[in-house]
C-alpha cells in the first residue's frame, strides 16, 4: 500500500468530452513536460512504464444531441482506461492516472472495482461531481462522475465492462467543495455523503480533515483512490482549469494533505485531473500537479 510502492505505472488519459471544453485532452502532456517523470525517476520509486490511453479526442459522429454530452464517448474512454488501471493494479503498481477532465475517474474507478472488493475514495474538488441526467445544468459527465461511481445516475459505474461494484456511499470523502448545485445538495444530504467543505477546512484545518478523511475512506476498504481535481486548488495558485472557483486550498494546504496522505501509507491510486494548458499561461499549475503527485509518492522536505 501506500508509500511502500516502489512501482507506479503512469497511465495518460487525453480527454475532454466529459467537460464539454477542449484543452484537458493535452494535460498529461503538459504535466509530464513540467518535469512529472524526472522528478519520479529522481525518487526511490521504481517507474515501470508509461502509458497512453488511445481514447476518443474526436466526438463520434453524432445522431440527435442528448442532454448529455458524449456519454458514448466517455463509456468508450472509461472501459480503456480501466483496462490499464486494472492491469497496474494486479500488478501490485501503484497506478497513476493524468487526466483528462474528472470524466477519466470513472475509468480508473472501473479498474479498481475489477481489483478491490471494497474501495475508499476521496475527492478533492471545487465541486461535488455528483449531479446526475435530472440534476446536471451543463450536460458536462465530469460533474456526474461520483454519482456515477455509487450508481445514482441513469448511467452507473456497472456499465462499464470489466468494473467490479459501485462505490459504497459511506467510504466516499469530499475535501475542498465549494460551488454545489442544488441536486447534489439534496443528494449529499439524502445519501449521508461526507463532505468537507472549505468552511469545514477553515474551522478545523487541513490536517484533522485529512485525517478525518483518511479514516473514513480507510474504514474497512482494502483500499483508497485519491482523485484530485486541481481544481480544488485557489486560482491564485492554479489558474489553468476549466473552471476556476475562488476561495480554494492554498499551496501549503495542498502540499501538507498530499504528505498526510502519503504518510499514512493507505492510498493505493490516484488521478491528477482538469489541468487545462490553454488556461495554464505559465504552466505553473501542470508544475504544481507534479509536486503535489511527488508529495502523495513520498518526495519529503528533509
Ligand atoms: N457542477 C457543474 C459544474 C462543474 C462540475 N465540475 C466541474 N464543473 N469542473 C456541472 O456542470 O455539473
Ligand atoms: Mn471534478
Ligand atoms: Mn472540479
Amino acid at each position: 500500500s501506500g508509500s511502500e510502492h516502489k512501482k507506479v505505472r503512469l497511465i495518460s488519459v487525453p480527454f475532454w468530452l466529459g467537460s464539454g471544453r477542449a484543452g484537458t485532452e493535452l494535460g498529461p502532456e503538459s504535466i509530464i513536460k513540467a518535469g512529472l517523470v524526472r522528478k519520479i525517476r529522481s525518487m526511490d520509486i521504481h517507474l515501470e512504464s508509461e502509458h497512453e490511453v488511445d481514447c476518443p479526442i474526436k466526438p463520434f459522429s453524432q445522431g440527435t444531441p442528448s442532454k448529455i454530452k458524449y456519454l458514448p464517448e466517455v463509456m468508450e474512454m472509461s472501459g480503456l482506461v480501466g483496462e490499464q488501471v486494472y492491469r497496474a493494479a494486479i500488478n501490485d503498481s501503484f497506478p497513476l492516472i493524468l487526466g483528462g477532465d474528472h470524466s477519466v475517474a470513472i475509468g480508473s474507478l472501473a479498474g479498481l472495482t475489477g481489483h478491490y472488493n471494497n474501495l475508499g475514495v476521496i475527492w478533492f474538488d471545487a465541486h461535488g461531481d455528483l449531479n446526475t441526467e435530472e440534476t446536471t445544468p451543463s450536460g458536462n459527465l465530469h460533474g456526474m462522475a461520483l454519482a456515477v461511481a455509487i450508481g445514482k445516475s441513469n448511467f452507473k459505474l456497472t456499465d462499464i465492462p470489466g468494473a467490479g461494484s459501485l462505490i459504497k456511499k459511506e467510504n466516499i470523502v469530499i475535501v475542498g467543495a465549494r460551488d454545489l448545485d442544488p441536486g447534489e445538495r439534496e443528494l449529499i444530504r439524502s445519501e449521508g455523503i461526507t463532505v468537507f467543505s472549505m468552511h469545514e477546512i477553515d474551522r478545523m484545518g487541513i490536517e484533522t480533515v485529512v485525517k478525518k478523511a483518511i479514516e473514513i475512506a480507510g474504514n474497512g476498504t482494502d483500499g483508497i483512490h485519491l482523485s484530485f481535481d486541481m481544481d480544488c486548488l485557489d486560482p491564485q495558485e492554479a489558474a489553468g482549469v476549466g473552471t476556476p472557483v475562488p476561495g480554494g486550498l492554498n499551496y501549503r494546504e495542498a502540499h501538507f494533505a498530499l504528505e498526510l496522505l502519503s504518510e499514512s501509507q493507505r492510498v493505493t491510486s490516484m488521478d491528477i485531473v482538469e489541468v487545462n494548458p490553454l488556461l495554464d499561461y505559465d504552466r505553473r499549475t501542470a508544475r504544481l500537479a507534479v509536486e503535489l503527485a511527488s508529495s502523495l509518492l513520498g518526495k519529503r522536505i528533509l
